[in-house]
């Protein structure tokens, strides 16, 4: 039914009556009231703010798809290679800004909402967030979706349609308290597509038998089935129609509504159980960042979505009627880290057992056609499955597993014959009890090229965690691809102000999609003008953040003051616990200064945000400090608008674009060698703001290309941590002096009950230290005194922030995507027909 294809003599009607996106501000206004009253069914009398949203997205939405068709022909067409990101996680956020910034219609839209009676900003309010995400992870795939259509990639995401995105944060009594994130009661921006079902097995055993021409035959067989249903999102391009797809799979019994079976003989509840079952796979994202916990639910997740995406990217290859070997010709297919390494061996068992392959030809295809991104090296994080738990779920990979390995192992012996503990060190299976299945080394077995995330962390990866596949395969396969973040999203729409002023002075809104014109900011870095605008701008969005911050914490705070801000996934590695230290430390100063020592301190607004997992119980110990720290220094009169310590609940994606553009100083503080990459960091940047942060990850580039002027770093290298741990268990290990004074005060009870931080100050002081906390301390209070000194001297530090923007144009994810496009892809883009057009205003 999906191949039904309309006969020549019917389709010039086809043509005539086309479906056109809206061109002007009436034919908006005429969709959006047409939506409200048929699509909603509600009319001018009871049209909120909510069903105002819902048409105006629908409006886009209909722009979008008809984009979304013609881009899809004209890759059908081309037949060229097309590119396939796995990612569990798509952290997407709020759809509607961002596709009426990217066809340029936002402000026919503002026009036209506004003749109807709405603000723009409200309605785009309105939206949820499409949080399919735990953080950085999932939000590059995002930004790579963005970049993939703006730069005219024939690209297509594949995910999971979690019917519970990341949870809600509520902070309660100091507490973070989860709540589920149902977000799927009307969603505009996705069509279901009850067409494109693939039937997914799971369980069952293997057989094999000799086929009729005395060939050796596998077969799969009985255990259970589950439906995939696809639902595809339409992701636009900027300034180009190129709409690339993202299809996100939905589970659902394979019967049907009910096994009629079992409903006819009266087994109701448990044909409905059935379909419960089925429908569990595809309910909640895992709320863990770099943390494996190994559930079986989550195995079944990862094959349940693998098998879906290869099953439909295998039949649209075969409608090209090619020989198999052209298959990585036409495919390239990028594992998201390793959550979705069962497609290299799900792509071997359909070549071998389903369409007859020999093992070498097939596995010289897979092995072609994968590319496989790292983001950690964090032990914790390193995903493995229990053989026992992959042999009941699934038996026949498994065995190809094994298989795999063997011969993977045959390879080395032959090259190291005398290596015996080599073959037992790079082994795929863990010779543990139970025997474990390590997964980020079938990822690397089964790709052509393996990547970290940035020049550090692709180092550290060759010398570390995978320093023995290095030497095996060879050097070549290693590489970096160095992340970055789209500009539109992270610049264009979080702050548009400062888009428009970086558009006056670049030459228009090119910047957007060639982010290395910022350079020509350079000329304005002492242009009086200019910087008094730009204060302006950071002055009115941290207006905007105290508004936040007065409405969800009925706390204030002073605009003019210091902002001093981390948000990102509460974990010890990132050092949100060094940060509050280092607030407490500054309140037990203050305390101690003398009115006049105080007027000459810069007022400071310490916030914070992020989510813990919930199972991650010292996280969440270090957001309940916070928040008690926060109690008690908010409404101390010694302190007033010196210090003010904020929590923002539930940080998102649509709470970032307003939090990142109102900092003066984002911190970035992980133990070097712990963050593979970090991605906040290059949108503070970019947003005018500064970095106090470690030798770690992505801020040694962001260092390297905006000058160590411009840039507070402190703290050990990552090649003495190593060092440092040792000496902390062997040695003596001496706690810092002003950090001891830190934890003196929480054991005092100043904070509330001192044995509720007890775990985390012990982990400092009597469990090994493993974050190097102590070591860094010292060096850490005293590059905040320097941010202190130089956010005096306003005239100087922006001048430190307009040069740091111009020369952060190798941060667009643009440029990522096309190394990954010509270093590991090999895809090309394909541009748009002439007749084409984008709906961009210049
Ligand atoms: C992040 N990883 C890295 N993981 O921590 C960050 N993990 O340094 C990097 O910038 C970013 O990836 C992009 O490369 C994660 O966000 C997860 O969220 C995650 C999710 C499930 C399991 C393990």
């Amino acid at each position: 039914s999906v191949e039904a294809s309309i006969p020549e003599p019917q389709r010039e009607a086809w043509k005539k009556y086309a479906a056109h996106g809206f061109k002007t501000k009436e034919d908006f206004e005429k969709e959006v009231v047409r939506h409200v009253e048929t699509t909603l069914a509600r009319s001018m009398f009871n049209c909120d703010e909510g069903a105002a949203y819902s048409a105006a997205s629908l409006a886009f939405r209909d722009r979008l798809i008809t984009e979304w068709n013609r881009t899809q022909q004209r890759q059908t067409f081309s037949d060229g290679k097309r590119v396939y990101y796995l990612s569990l996680e798509f952290l997407m956020g709020r759809a509607l800004d961002n596709a009426m910034l990217n066809v340029g219609m936002k402000d026919v839209a503002r026009g036209g909402l506004a003749d109807l009676g709405f603000r723009i900003e409200d309605i785009i309010d309105q939206e949820h967030d499409a949080a399919l995400g735990n953080g950085g992870l999932g939000r590059l795939a995002a930004c790579f979706l963005d970049s993939l259509a703006s730069l005219n990639y024939p690209a297509w995401g594949y995910g999971l349609r979690y019917r519970y995105g990341i949870f809600k944060q509520e902070i309660v009594d100091g507490y973070q308290v989860e709540v589920p994130d149902y977000w799927l009661d009307f969603n505009p921006w996705e069509f279901p597509r009850h067409d494109v079902t693939v039937d997914i097995q799971f369980y069952g055993n293997v057989r094999k038998y000799q086929d009729s021409q005395g060939k050796q035959q596998v077969s799969w067989e009985g255990g259970e089935i589950v439906k995939a249903v696809a639902f595809d999102v339409p992701i636009p391009g900027f300034d180009t129609p190129a709409t690339n797809n993202l299809r996100l799979w939905s589970s659902k019994a394979a019967s049907g509504e009910f096994d009629f079976q079992k409903f006819n003989s009266g087994d109701y509840e448990s044909s409905v159980a059935d379909q419960q079952r089925a429908e569990t796979i595809s309910a909640v994202l895992y709320p863990n960042d770099n943390l494996d916990r190994g559930k079986e639910l989550r195995l079944k997740q990862q094959y349940f979505w693998v098998a879906a995406s290869l099953y439909d990217i295998v039949r649209r290859f075969k409608k090209s009627k090619r020989a198999w070997s052209e298959f990585p010709d036409q495919v390239a297919i990028q594992l998201n880290d390793t959550h979705p390494t069962l497609a290299v061996v799900e792509l071997q068992r359909i070549l071998l057992d389903l369409e007859g392959l020999e093992w070498d030809e097939a596995w010289s295809i897979v092995s072609q056609t994968f590319g496989y991104t790292n983001h950690t090296v964090l032990p914790e994080a390193l995903e493995k499955w229990s053989v026992p738990l992959f042999q009941n779920l699934l038996p026949r990979h498994l065995q190809i597993i094994y298989e795999i390995n063997l011969y993977f192992l045959q390879t080395v012996e032959r090259k190291f014959p005398k290596e015996r503990d080599l073959l037992a060190r790079v082994s795929i299976i863990e010779e543990s009890q139970p025997k474990m299945v390590r997964m980020a080394y079938l990822a690397i077995v089964g790709s052509h090229k393996v990547n970290g995330v940035a020049e550090l962390h692709s180092d550290l990866i060759k010398t570390t965690i995978f320093k023995d596949f290095v030497k095996i395969f060879g050097p070549d396969k290693f590489t970096n691809v160095t992340n970055g973040i789209t500009p539109r999203r992270w610049l264009h729409q979080a702050n548009p102000r400062l888009s428009e002023l970086i558009a006056s002075k670049t030459g228009g809104i090119g910047f957007l999609k060639d982010l290395n014109l910022l350079n020509e900011l350079e000329k304005y870095v002492d242009d009086k003008e200019f910087k008094k605008e730009w204060a302006e701008i950071k002055y009115a969005n941290k207006v905007r953040l105290a508004k936040h911050i007065k409405t969800t914490t009925d706390v204030t705070v002073n605009p003019s003051a210091l902002f001093d801000i981390q948000v990102k996934r509460i974990h010890e590695y990132k050092r949100q616990q060094m940060n509050i230290f280092g607030v407490i430390h500054r309140y037990l100063t203050i305390k101690n200064m003398t009115p006049e020592e105080r007027k000459k301190l810069a007022p400071r607004v310490s916030i914070f945000g992020g989510k813990a997992a919930p199972g991650y119980w010292m996280a969440k110990t270090i957001i309940h400090l916070i928040n008690n720290v926060g109690a008690v220094v908010n409404k101390d009169p010694d302190v007033g608008d010196l210090l003010k310590v904020i929590f923002l609940e539930d940080y998102n994606v649509s709470k970032a674009e307003i939090i990142i553009p109102a900092s003066d100083i984002s911190e970035h503080i992980s133990t070097a060698g712990t963050e593979a990459s970090g991605t906040s960091n290059m949108k503070f940047v970019l947003n005018g703001g500064l970095i106090i942060g470690t030798c770690d990850g992505a801020n040694i580039e962001i260092t390297r290309e905006i000058g160590e002027d411009n840039i507070f770093l402190f703290g050990n290298l990552a090649e003495d941590v190593e060092d440092l741990r040792h000496s902390h268990t062997y040695g003596s290990h001496t706690i810092d002096s002003d950090l001891a004074k830190v934890f003196e005060e929480i054991k005092k009870g100043t904070f509330g009950d001192a044995g509720a931080f007890s775990a985390l100050v012990g982990a400092i002081e009597d469990h090994g230290d493993y974050y190097l906390v102590s070591d860094d301390f010292n060096t850490y209070l005293h590059t905040q005194a320097l941010v202190d000194e130089a956010y005096k001297n306003q005239d100087e530090w922006i001048s430190k922030c307009i040069t740091s923007v111009a020369r952060m144009g190798f941060f667009s994810s643009d440029r990522c995507i096309n190394e990954y496009a010509e270093s590991i892809w090999n895809v090309e883009p394909l541009a748009p027909e002439n007749g084409d057009t984008s709906g961009l205003q210049k």
